[in-house]
């Protein structure tokens, strides 16, 4: 069961055993099917910090159709300009943020209060999620045409030339959550059902420590299967896999910072690089999982 598995996870003492949480690191311990990306071409993936497509390795979990995992597809440049992005760009307005409610923020923003004053240690913590394009309402879970923001051309562009690497044509990013994780953060399990078009695949992209990842069956009943999400990685919850419960149980502390690792790659996206050195210090402590959606159908213009 769902909550059982969870709970398990997210135990302290005792401390789970990790053993059975599966890890695409190594594949062959995996029943899955191999998928080769469609080479698009062109240099719009440097520009997303993304490695080309043909050195990517993609695998659809057998046991759970449809969710499919890109091990790791960003450069180290790439992984410190997503995660500037989330910090900096990505946690102010017009973005809704969930410490907009606190009253904290005073004509700043969350980054200039965070890395440029003394006042760092009680609101760094605090910023749990930002919502892009059609903010989510978390009491209603509806969207609605009066609470929304544009999405960020980079984030449509990112989830575009992953969906048409996978052969998703036509997907449209149109609403996103940001969540960011300290080391004793949790997501709770729940099915991601308020969009209109349950049928587009989901896109969820990890950065910085490792999540225990869980996701079940259509039912809360469903039994559990744990996987770990590493920084870089991206998960595609398609077909019967978009209405799964999932949550995040447990952050574990990466062994690997692909995000210090130097680049090879001749151009890569733009970052600050006093900035990233502000971003570094966060991520050493955190996850940050961008989580994007398509709301409307096919055709479908506004929600009503
Ligand atoms: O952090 C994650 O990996 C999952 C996030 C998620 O499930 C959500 O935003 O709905």
């Amino acid at each position: 069961m769902f909550r059982d598995s969870f709970k398990y996870y997210k135990s302290r003492k005792p401390a789970p055993d990790l053993d059975d949480v599966i890890d695409l690191e190594s594949p062959d311990r995996v029943a899955v099917r191999r998928i080769e990306a469609r080479v698009t071409g062109g240099r719009v993936e440097d520009d997303l910090g993304l490695r080309s497509p043909r050195k990517w390795s993609i695998y659809e979990l057998l046991d759970i159709p449809g969710f499919i995992f890109i091990q790791n597809p960003f450069t180290p440049d790439g992984q410190r300009y997503w995660i500037t992005k989330c910090l900096k760009d990505y946690s102010k307005e017009p973005y809704k943020l969930n410490i907009n409610a606190h009253n904290v923020l005073d004509n700043e923003t969350w980054w200039d209060i965070c890395f440029q004053t003394e006042r760092a240690k009680n609101l760094l913590p605090k910023l749990r999620w930002a919502t892009l394009g059609y903010h989510h309402n978390w009491d209603t879970k509806l969207y609605s045409e009066n609470s929304k923001s544009d999405m960020p051309a980079e984030l449509s562009g990112l989830t575009s030339v992953l969906a048409q690497s996978l052969g998703f044509s036509g997907f449209r990013a149109e609403a996103a959550i940001v969540n960011y994780y300290r080391m004793n953060s949790t997501l709770a399990g729940h099915t991601d059902h308020s969009e209109t078009n349950v049928t587009a695949p989901l896109f969820s992209i990890s950065f910085g420590q490792t999540a225990v990842f869980l996701i079940g069956g259509p039912r809360q009943e469903d039994p559990a299967s744990a996987v770990f999400l590493r920084s870089g990685d991206v998960v595609i919850m398609s077909g019967s896999s978009r209405l799964r419960y999932h949550g995040v149980p447990r952050i574990l502390p990466a062994f690997k910072a692909p995000w210090d690792d130097d680049c090879d790659s001749r151009e890569g996206p733009a970052y600050d690089w006093d900035d990233w050195r502000k971003a570094r210090t966060y991520i050493a402590e955190a996850r940050i999982n961008m989580n994007v959606r398509q709301v409307l159908k096919p055709g479908q213009i506004v929600l009503y």
